[in-house]
């Protein structure tokens, strides 16, 4: 059995003789529980929610917004539907647009939130008026909040708490949430916990540091041949150029002290360090990490193979622990496994300079007797530094000498 039941607009208080519908919350065909908000009106003195008088269908709604009510006048009738205390709470179908957009407090959170987008009206929501009016004029979906309140009822510090979020959000990042599904589809994907660590990090250094990039190159030539030879007479590990760049590395940090320490704090002086700790970047499926490679002034290419082998694998495979990410005193980022001439990589703060390896190719290179030209084995590389610690020429000094290295066999032997 139903009745149907016509709702009028009560006496509003004291002086108050009429009010303006700012909001119509609901259409026929609505389901509504009692106490739902219907419509939101504005008077003089305030800005009101009139909740829903009973349970039922909503069948007709006599009022639009902007229209000018007076206590008695006809709001909405509803189709009151009788329920036992088996019956389940109506729930509303998400099928037709005009549905979607309704109110609908038989859903749960997680089931608003699934249809972002299609949400355009704060209808949904357990709040008081003012909060309603406030988030409508900073045009703030409701549905972005989670209520503190009881029954997740969104209370002002909980939007005061979003506009704060809101506020911090626009000062730090570079626009305002772009909604591109507007010129096609798109879909979400969520940032690793690497990745979103990994980018505050670095968002931090090129906010932070002023970086110049030095590029340069080095004939490594006589250094493949040597590598190849080493690698067929020896036992595996296989080398790659990564043992031969870390203790190359090593060697020109001993010769520029100043790339191998850090600008305190107060920026008042270096900390020059006595220990060569170098961390390699590895790219692996949930992002880029650092782990870091220790005293390599003491360790030679096979043994700096092993350790890059087992880091790299380990990496890959979640399994690095924590202190072995720590104590870098130099960075080298290597993408000649990839491919690629010259990158800028960025400084891994807090250290000072950062190495970025690219591809080498056989290039034509003029010999001495200026007349002849021979194919080199070219290494691109590039030097980041922080600019407030090391001057250009002094970067350029030490790319020059790790080219030199490079160049040079006996070094390695
Ligand atoms: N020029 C030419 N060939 C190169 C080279 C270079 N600069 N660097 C590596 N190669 C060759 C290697 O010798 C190897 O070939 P061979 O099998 O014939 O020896 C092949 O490329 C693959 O090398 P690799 O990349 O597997 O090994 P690696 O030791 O050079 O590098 C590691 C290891 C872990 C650094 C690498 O796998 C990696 O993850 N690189 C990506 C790092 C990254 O993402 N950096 C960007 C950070 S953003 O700043």
């Amino acid at each position: 059995m139903s009745n149907l039941y016509i709702m009028t607009l009560p006496h509003l208080g004291e002086g108050v003789k009429d009010a303006e519908v700012s909001e119509v919350l609901v259409s026929p065909g609505d389901k509504v529980q009692k106490e739902d908000p219907v419509v939101v009106l504005e008077s003089e003195k305030a800005s009101m929610e009139i909740p829903s008088d009973i349970s039922g269908t909503i069948v007709e709604v006599f009022s639009e917004e902007g229209d000018i009510i007076f206590p008695g006048d006809k709001i909405i009738s509803i189709q009151e539907k009788e329920t036992t205390t088996k019956e389940k709470p109506p729930k509303v179908e998400l099928k037709t647009k005009k549905q979607k957009n309704k109110t609908n407090s038989s859903l749960s959170k997680e089931e608003q939130k699934e249809i972002q987008g299609q949400k355009t009206t704060n209808q949904t929501f357990r709040t008081s008026p003012s909060v309603r009016k406030l988030a409508r004029e900073l045009k703030i979906n409701l549905s972005d909040i989670t209520g503190s309140g009881e029954k997740e009822r969104i209370t002002r510090s909980d939007l005061i708490n979003e506009i704060k979020k809101r506020i911090k959000t626009k000062t730090n990042s570079v626009g305002e949430e772009i909604d591109f599904s507007q010129w096609g589809t798109v879909y979400h994907k969520p940032l690793s916990k690497i990745k979103k660590i990994t980018g505050e990090r670095l968002e931090k250094a090129w906010r932070e540091i002023p970086q110049v990039t030095q590029f340069d190159v080095a004939d490594i030539t006589e250094l493949d041949r040597y590598r190849k030879k080493i690698n067929t007479e020896n036992t595996p590990p296989k080398r790659t150029f990564l043992p031969f760049l870390i203790r190359a590395v090593t060697q020109t940090l001993k010769e520029f002290p100043s790339f191998n320490s850090s600008l305190s704090i107060n920026k008042e002086f270096l900390v020059h360090k006595k220990y060569y700790h170098i961390g390699v970047a590895i790219d692996t499926a949930w992002g880029l990490v650092v782990p870091v490679i220790k005293n390599t002034d003491k360790k030679n290419t096979t043994k700096l193979s092993i350790e890059m082998k087992d880091l790299s694998k380990r990496a890959r495979e979640k399994k690095l622990k924590p202190e072995e990410l720590k104590g870098g005193t130099f960075t080298i980022s290597s993408l000649g496994g990839i491919g690629g001439t010259y990158f800028s990589p960025i400084v891994n703060p807090p250290e000072v300079a950062i190495l970025g390896v690219s591809r080498a190719t056989w290039k034509p290179t003029r010999l001495k007797d200026k007349k002849t030209f021979t194919a080199r084995y070219l290494l691109p590389f590039s030097l980041t530094y922080d600019h407030r610690v090391i001057d250009g020429a002094q970067a350029a000094a030490f790319t020059q000498y790790l080219a030199k290295i490079m160049s040079n066999t006996s070094f390695f032997e």
